[in-house]
This record gives structure tokens, C-alpha cells and sequence, in this order.
């Protein structure tokens, strides 16, 4: 219940396990399984089950229910409750009869279905959502990750935010511990070259999924190996020169670059690269 979500509730757990079968699986996310659950009062539910997972994937875990617990809105997707056990973690939500604008547009069922009065609606309905993070909340939220399959959508195509494991509310990122998260094609020039993360940030990806709502596609396509390979021999020079590295890389590694690091360097030159193809829709 909104409210009285507690990180260590094993009695919860007991009863969730206890309404959701494993076949009843809703899809897959990059956190973990995502299944349909009927609660005890006859409401259906989402369960998010992260087994095991690394420290960065219990760290979102952490952020999302420290996050939802105190923050509400109708485009913002409900956190009924939560549990811990052992290695096993569980994120109920509200659940979202239609899945996410990713599916509906880029689904097997095909984007073309979806209504235009229904893009509007959900391009709105987003756009409120951020409203509320940016303007309403104190201390102020930046989702960070803001894309198409982020936001669901209930049985009347109502769209809420959701997956706030990489949100930010301190207002800045502490550049010393800086790390790029978000989503290709997604993230802001800025923030992706400079750090500069600020609520504009969630703007730019907005936009993106307004092109996305517009084209009923996805406006960055992934690049083939060889476009790729072409890019990164085409940047390699510019970074003879390590102190021109962007600030994406962690100074340290900056500093100390060696092969190993050469491919994290490589990931976000192919990605600020992939940044100029936006243009070209
Ligand atoms: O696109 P989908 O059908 O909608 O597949 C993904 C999958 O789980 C992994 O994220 C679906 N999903 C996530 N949260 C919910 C929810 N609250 N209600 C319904 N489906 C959800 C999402």
C-alpha cells in the first residue's frame, strides 16, 4: 500500500509469491522478469523479480522504492509494494494492461495500430509526468531514462512513467563519481559529452519519443558492425590527444587508458556518434 512500502517486508513477500505464477510472464526488462499478479483483494498487479543481480542493479532497486514510495501522480506508474529475501527482490506495481509505448509501436503487433488520438494523448500524458518530476517534486527528479519502453500504458492507453532505478535528486550528478547512464539514441549531446546533466536532459529524450510517436519507429536505428568499425577509425586520432577525451570517461581511466578501457572509450565514441544520424530523419 502507498505509503507503508518497507524494503524488508518478508510478511509481503509471503502473499505475493503466493499470487503470481512464474508462467504468467509479461516480458522481459533489463532489471529482470516482469510477471502478472492477482493480489488477495482481487487486484492485479506487476511483479518485477530481480534474483540475485549486481550492485548496480540493487542500487536501482534501492532507488526505485525510495523513489515511488514517496512520490505520486497519474502519469507516473503506482508502487504497491515491495519485498527483500534473501537474494530475491520484488517491485509490485500497478499493472499496466497495455505494456510499454515500445511494444505498441515497435511490437509485433505493429506500431500503424496505434490511434493518433491515442499518440496524443500518451505524448501528453508524458509530457505531464515530467512536469510533475521537474516542477512538483521537492527535492527535484530527472528520470535519466526516459524512452518508449519506459513508458506503460494502462487499458485506456494512459501512459505512465516508470523504471526510475537511474533517477536522479540531488539536482546534479557529482562529477567525480560520474558515470553515463541512460539509453542510446536517448541521451542528451550534452550530457553525453560534457556530464552536463539537468532536467533538459529528460527533455531531449522527450523529444525522441515524440519522433518516435511521429515516424512510428524508432528514430535512431542500430548501427551495422561495419558503419561502426567505420566511425571508430575515423575518431581514433582525435584521441591521441587523452586530455581531449570527453568527460563521459572517468578521469582516472582517462589517465591511465589502456586496452582495456579502449573499449569503453570506443562504446561512447559509437554512441555520440550515432547522436549525428538523429538529424537526418
Ligand atoms: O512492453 P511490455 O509488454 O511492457 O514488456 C515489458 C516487460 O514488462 C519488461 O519491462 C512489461 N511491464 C513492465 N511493467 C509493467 C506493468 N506495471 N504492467 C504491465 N506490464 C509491465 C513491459
Amino acid at each position: 500500500k502507498k505509503g507503508s512500502v518497507s524494503l524488508m517486508d518478508y510478511k509481503f513477500l509471503e502473499t505475493a509469491t503466493n499470487h503470481f505464477r512464474e508462467s504468467d510472464i509479461l516480458g522481459v526488462g533489463g532489471f529482470g522478469c516482469v510477471y502478472k499478479a492477482r493480489l488477495a483483494d482481487n487486484l492485479d498487479a506487476a511483479v518485477k523479480k530481480l534474483e540475485g543481480g549486481s550492485p548496480d542493479a540493487i542500487k536501482e532497486f534501492q532507488t526505485e522504492v525510495d523513489l515511488l514510495s514517496r512520490i505520486q501522480h497519474p502519469n507516473v506508474i503506482s508502487l504497491l509494494g515491495c519485498s527483500v529475501h534473501g537474494e530475491t527482490r520484488l517491485l509490485v506495481y500497478e499493472l499496466m494492461q497495455n505494456g510499454s509505448l515500445e511494444t505498441q509501436l515497435h511490437g509485433p503487433s505493429h506500431g500503424s495500430a496505434l490511434a493518433w488520438h491515442h499518440r496524443m494523448k500518451i505524448a501528453l500524458d508524458t509530457a505531464r509526468g515530467l512536469e510533475y518530476l521537474h516542477e512538483h517534486c521537492s527535492p527535484q527528479v530527472i528520470h535519466r531514462d526516459l524512452k518508449s519502453s519506459n513508458i506503460l500504458l494502462d487499458s485506456s492507453f494512459n501512459a505512465k512513467l516508470s523504471d526510475f532505478g537511474l533517477a536522479i535528486t540531488d539536482g546534479t550528478q557529482n562529477k567525480n563519481n560520474f558515470k553515463l547512464s541512460g539509453t542510446l539514441g536517448y541521451v542528451a549531446p550534452e550530457y553525453l559529452l560534457d556530464g552536463k546533466l539537468t532536467d533538459k536532459s529528460d527533455v531531449y529524450a522527450f523529444g525522441v519519443v515524440l519522433l518516435e510517436l511521429l515516424l512510428g519507429r524508432k528514430p535512431v536505428e542500430k548501427l551495422a558492425p561495419s558503419q561502426c568499425q567505420s566511425i571508430v577509425t575515423w575518431a581514433m586520432p582525435q584521441l591521441t590527444d587523452r586530455t581531449k577525451l570527453p568527460n563521459i570517461v572517468d578521469p582516472v581511466i582517462r589517465d591511465t587508458m589502456d586496452l582495456k578501457h579502449l573499449y569503453q572509450v570506443r562504446k561512447c565514441i559509437n554512441t555520440s556518434s550515432v547522436m549525428l544520424y538523429l538529424p537526418t530523419i
